[in-house]
């Protein structure tokens, strides 16, 4: 296509007298137009994969290289003085998501279409996303995040359904995304919303009153549920998705044909974690709407659906009393006993019960009794899940239990976020990588020519010097690209343990101030939102923001250490510090992380890991062979092992270690309360010397040893770094999303065309 006639079409004057907002909206036209293009009929079983979070990332690079206008477009823009990057500020990201469980939504409808899969997201329309977060005065403060332009990606459709909540009935509107593949066909994110939201009543940062549903439905992904009225609403928005969803799901399949008593021929049901997990009893009751009995309903929804557990960790094996269904959606709860004295009937075990003694609702266990898998989402997580968190589970339907190793699209966390490795790539072993991505293997014959590898070396220096621009520019933050870059970035969690990186930042402080010195000057980032009600979550960011100017200001240490810490960290964030890393941290404590997936886009993008052995991290570890990925820390049996004997003690383990000692009482020395508030500081040191939940202080000793490692390797043998590098973008090819869907298809969907 001739892109420059294509955008001048429809802004009736040259490209050279466009601002950029008007190349925006015609670029975003032109998009629209080729995707509508690429529908295809859907014939056979369709896939839904409802989802409280769909990350998608800002769309219009990603929609362009997937429809092949990608190159063409630069240089069109180019030949007219514009820079497509320049475009792409234009447009806002979409909030829609929070971590890899959104992202992970994201990559798969991506593969979905690149596979030339009829498969379709179910989600909402959030008009603020989780929230936009800044940092004032070394604290992280929240505000809303909006999105939703006039010209938005979403289209708003004239199609309503009816969802009743707490008797009352509300109208949902379907809007519709269109998510185009790589060489592939069209299919698309509907997401629901109510025409009645008011964006004005949100005050004082995110606060608003969480009881006006007509008003505040869709405003926030996770509202605050610390208090009744924040949980019954989150209770009141899973309802609608998938209230609305079921019913979009039965009016198409019922427009293909199908008679209700074959629905599992139709469609195939994703539930996402717990969220959406009352689609289960809200088929079940559209159904009986149809004249299908009970029993028959239950048989119908159990082959159509399939659950998938991304935790271990209870905040996502939902658990909802009894009295806030009766209150917001009374019309299930009647289903719901009936699905429970079911279930009863096939075990005597009253720990798999979906109604519990005290009258709590059970998300998960309703999903594993009546749907036909519940898959984890990495080897040893679905190990873990099968022989302990969901064992009784494992015995009653050993059949039902299967294992996804999760992936990314290489087309977003490659092509598009590094187009300079990209073309180094294909420079070597074509393009093939990019319909199949176990080709990335045809790099391991050139780990051993040097001029090969300083050709890599001087793609990553490129990154970093963009990356510090970037930085520089955003948020302006100076750092030295000639550093190491280690970054640390994902969802602020206690499990994902930040605070071991802290730690060692201390630790490093000191050593320095010692005369110490480090093998490399290293610049250390993070990127991370807290969830807004969790304490220690935001604690952990002050201490790393007061840490950041406590080591700013000492001579010495600035030398060789700095800390940065990257504000309202989402997908555009990512695309820029991925590229540029050199060690990626995943170091959350054995066991807890069920799969990560940026592990993955790190390894992608030639960063070396130090992790854990922990989710994937073991999967890429057996990828790449044990000399090229930095593992450090307890195993998961020693870790369960340790939750089992109930008799950890972190006060031990800082009493027995002057280096742990030291840096746990940094934290509330006389540096760091002179630049941080005290009140958050004490409260985490408490917390690592009382509680230490995910046993940071064990591990400490050996991630020092490790991290130490691994920086006198970059810096002693940068040919050998380089190498290792190499190795793990060609080793990749396994978390390419591809894969991952082609496995659920296999397994559990068996989709139609
Ligand atoms: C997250 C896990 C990650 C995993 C993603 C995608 C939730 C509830 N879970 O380890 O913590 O990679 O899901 O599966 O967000």
């Amino acid at each position: 296509m001739n892109m420059t006639a294509a955008m001048e079409a429809r802004t009736n004057k040259p490209l050279t007298a466009c601002t950029d907002q008007e190349i925006y909206l015609a670029l975003l036209d032109i998009v629209r137009e080729q995707s509508a293009a690429r529908v295809r009929p859907v014939t056979g079983r369709k896939l839904y994969y409802i989802s409280a979070e769909f990350l998608i990332g800002k769309l219009l690079s990603n929609n362009l290289i997937n429809l092949g206008l990608y190159d063409d477009t630069r240089a069109a823009l180019a030949a007219a003085g514009k820079n497509l990057s320049d475009i792409e500020e234009v447009e806002p990201e979409p909030s829609l998501g929070n971590g890899g469980l959104g992202r992970l939504a994201a990559c798969f409808l991506d593969s979905l279409a690149t596979l030339n899969l009829p498969g379709d997201g179910v989600g909402l329309r959030y008009h603020f996303g989780l929230f936009h977060q800044s940092f004032k005065d070394g604290v992280q403060n929240e505000l809303p995040d909006p999105w939703l332009t006039a010209h938005s990606w979403a289209e708003k459709t004239d199609t309503v359904y009816p969802v009743e909540l707490a008797g009352k009935t509300y109208n949902a509107r379907l809007y519709k995304l269109a998510v185009t593949g790589y060489e592939g066909r069209t299919n698309t994110l509907n997401l629901f919303d109510l025409d009645t939201i008011d964006e004005s009543i949100v005050h004082d940062g995110i606060t608003f009153d969480k009881t006006d549903i007509d008003k505040n439905l869709t405003l926030f992904l996770y509202p605050d549920d610390s208090d009744e009225a924040g949980r019954r609403l989150r209770v009141y928005q899973q309802y609608l998705m998938v209230s609305a969803g079921a019913q979009l799901i039965l009016a198409e399949c019922a427009a293909r044909g199908c008679d209700y008593h074959d629905l599992a021929d139709y469609a195939a049901i994703q539930i996402n974690d717990t969220h959406p997990s009352m689609v289960i009893p809200e088929l079940i009751r559209l159904l009986g709407e149809k004249g299908i009995d009970f029993d028959e309903a239950v048989e119908i929804v159990t082959k159509t659906c399939a659950y998938t557990n991304h935790t271990i960790l209870a905040e996502a094996l939902e658990k909802w009393p009894r009295t806030y269904l009766d209150a917001v959606v009374p019309q299930l709860m009647p289903i719901i006993e009936k699905l429970d004295t079911l279930a009863r009937t096939r075990t005597t075990d009253e720990s798999l019960a979906i109604i519990d003694g005290d009258d709590r609702v059970h998300m998960a266990h309703m999903d594993i009794h009546f749907t036909h898998s519940t898959n984890g989402v990495a080897y040893l997580h679905t190990e873990i899940l099968k022989n302990s968190e969901l064992h009784g589970f494992y015995q009653l339907y050993p059949e039902k239990f299967n294992n996804k190793t999760n992936g990314i699209t290489f087309r977003r966390w490659l092509l598009e976020c590094d187009p300079a490795l990209t073309a180094e790539i294909e420079k070597l072993i074509g393009s093939g990588f990019r319909k199949d991505a176990t080709e990335l293997e045809k790099l391991l014959p050139y780990t051993e020519n040097v001029d090969i590898l300083q050709q890599f070396s001087a793609v990553k220096a490129q990154n970093k010097r963009a990356l510090a621009d970037w930085l520089h520019r955003t948020q302006g933050i100076t750092v030295d690209p000639d550093a190491m870059f280690d970054i640390q970035s994902k969802r602020l969690h206690e499990y994902k343990r930040q605070q071991l990186n802290l730690l060692y930042l201390i630790h490093q402080y000191h050593e320095i101030k010692a005369g110490h010195l480090p093998a490399t000057p290293l610049v250390s980032i993070f990127g991370a939102k807290a969830a807004p009600a969790y304490t220690i979550a935001k604690d952990i960011i002050h201490a790393l923001l007061t840490l950041s100017k406590v080591i700013a200001a000492d001579p010495v240490v600035s030398k060789y250490l700095q800390v940065v810490f990257v504000e309202n960290y989402n997908v555009t964030a990512a695309e820029k510090l991925i590229p540029a890393c050199d060690l990626s941290e995943q170091i959350s404590l054995a066991s807890k992380e069920a799969s990560g997936t940026g592990n993955m886009k790190f390894m992608l993008n030639g960063a070396l890991t130090l992790g854990t052995m922990d989710g994937a991290n073991v999967e890429i570890c057996q990828q790449v062979g044990d000399e090229n990925i930095y593992i450090f820390g307890q195993t998961s049996d020693q870790v369960i092992h340790r939750y089992e004997m109930g008799d950890y003690q972190a006060s031990q383990w800082v009493e027995g270690d002057p280096n742990i000692r030291r840096a746990v009482d940094f934290l509330v020395g006389p540096e760091m309360l002179a630049a941080g508030h005290a009140e958050n500081l004490r409260r985490l040191h408490d917390e690592l010397v009382w509680k230490d939940w995910f046993q940071t202080l064990p591990d400490f000793n050996a991630y020092v040893v490790r991290k130490g490692q691994a920086l006198s390797d970059y810096a002693c043998d940068p040919l050998g770094w380089r190498k290792k590098c190499v190795i793990n973008i060609a080793k990749a090819g396994l978390f390419s999303s591809d894969r991952t869907i082609a496995e659920y298809n296999k397994d559990i969907w068996h989709l139609g065309e």
